[in-house]
C-alpha cells in the first residue's frame, strides 16, 4: 500500500492557511492581465547538471527540436511569469528527446511552486506555506489543468499558437524519470513493474540526499514539503521527480476513468513500493497536502 499524505485536518480554514503567503506574494502585477506579458526567454545549458546558462538563444531552436526524434539533451527554457517575488524560482522547462511513439517534449524542471501558482492563478491553496519556492499542494487535477491553460493563454509573440502547456502524460513522465520501455495498457497495469528501479538508482532505502521522503527514512531534513530543487537533479535535469509531492499526470489511472494518475511519491511516503520509478497512484481524494504537479509543453500547429 502506498501512503499518501493525509488529508488536512480542519484545524485551519483555507483562508487562514493562505493569508501569510498571499501577503508576502502580493504584487500589483499578479493579475490575469499580466499574463499577456508572457514571453519565453530561452536559455541553453550544455548539460543538465551544469544548470542553465544565462545566454539568450531565442525560441526557434527549441521549438524546432520538439519536432525531432533525436533532440539534444540539456536544452532548457525559462517561462517568465510576471509577478514572481524577487529571487523566486522561475518556471523552467527542459527538453526531453522522444522515444518510440513519444515525441520530444518539454517538462518542468521543478514542481510548480507556490509563488508561480499564486502569480498565475491569484491564490495559493497550499497547506504548508513555508515560502514561495515550496511546491504548491492541495491542488486537484482540474486546478493543474487551469494553471496550464492560463499559461498557454498568456503566450505572446512568436510563441502564441506554437506551444501548449499541459500536464505530462504517463509515458512522458516515465521517459523523464529514465525508465526503460514499459509494457501494459493503462498506468495501473504498469504500476511497480520495475522492481529495484528508483529515481536515484537501485538501492533501498534511498541514500541520504536522494530526495524528500518520509522522516523515518532519515534521508533528508524535511518533515513535510521542501523547496523545489533542494536535491540534485536526474540525468535530464529534473528535480524532485521522486518525493516531495506526488505529481498529477494527464492520463486516467485505469479504464474505469474514475480518477487521474499520480506519479513519484511524496514527503509522506516511506515504503519501497511508492519510491519506485514505475510507481503509480490513482484513487485519492481531490486535494491533499502531498499532491502537486509539474507542467509539460509541446509544439502546436505547423512550425
Ligand atoms: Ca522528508
Ligand atoms: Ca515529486
Amino acid at each position: 500500500m502506498k501512503a499518501l499524505a493525509a488529508p488536512v485536518v480542519a484545524v485551519k480554514s483555507r483562508s487562514d492557511i493562505t493569508k501569510p503567503l498571499v501577503a508576502k506574494l502580493c504584487c500589483p502585477l499578479a493579475s490575469a492581465a499580466c499574463l499577456l506579458l508572457f514571453d519565453l526567454s530561452v536559455v541553453a545549458g550544455d548539460s543538465p547538471s551544469s544548470g542553465a546558462s544565462t545566454r539568450p538563444a531565442g525560441l526557434r531552436p527549441l521549438l524546432a527540436a520538439l519536432g525531432e526524434t533525436n533532440a539534444g539533451l540539456g536544452k532548457s527554457a525559462v517561462v517568465e511569469i510576471p509577478g514572481l517575488p524577487g529571487g523566486a524560482k522561475q518556471l523552467e522547462v527542459v527538453l526531453v528527446p522522444g522515444r518510440g511513439a513519444v515525441k520530444s517534449f518539454l517538462m518542468g524542471k521543478y514542481e510548480v511552486t507556490q509563488a508561480q501558482y499564486q502569480a498565475v492563478m491569484g491564490n495559493n491553496p497550499s497547506y504548508f506555506t513555508n515560502g514561495f519556492d515550496y511546491p504548491v499542494e492541495q491542488v486537484g487535477w482540474n486546478d493543474a489543468q487551469d494553471f496550464c491553460a492560463k499559461l498557454t493563454a498568456g503566450l505572446t509573440g512568436e510563441l502564441k499558437g506554437k506551444l501548449t502547456f499541459r500536464l505530462p502524460t504517463d509515458a512522458e513522465w516515465s521517459l523523464a524519470v529514465g525508465l526503460p520501455k514499459e509494457s501494459g495498457g493503462t498506468p495501473k497495469d504498469k504500476n511497480g513493474k520495475f522492481p529495484n528501479f528508483y529515481p536515484w538508482g537501485s538501492q533501498w532505502p534511498p541514500p541520504v540526499g536522494a530526495g524528500n521522503y518520509k522522516p523515518n527514512l532519515k534521508v533528508d531534513d524535511y518533515d513535510t514539503t521542501s523547496p523545489v530543487g533542494s536535491f540534485k537533479p536526474n540525468q535530464f535535469g529534473f528535480h524532485d521527480l521522486g518525493g516531495n509531492v506526488w505529481e498529477w499526470c494527464e492520463d486516467w489511472y485505469d479504464n474505469d476513468h474514475s480518477c487521474r494518475l499520480l506519479r513519484g511519491g511524496s514527503w509522506a511516503d516511506g515504503n519501497p513500493g511508492s519510491g519506485l520509478s514505475s510507481s503509480r497512484h490513482g484513487p485519492v481524494g481531490p486535494r491533499r497536502n502531498g499532491l502537486g504537479f509539474r507542467v509539460a509543453a509541446s509544439a502546436l500547429g505547423p512550425r
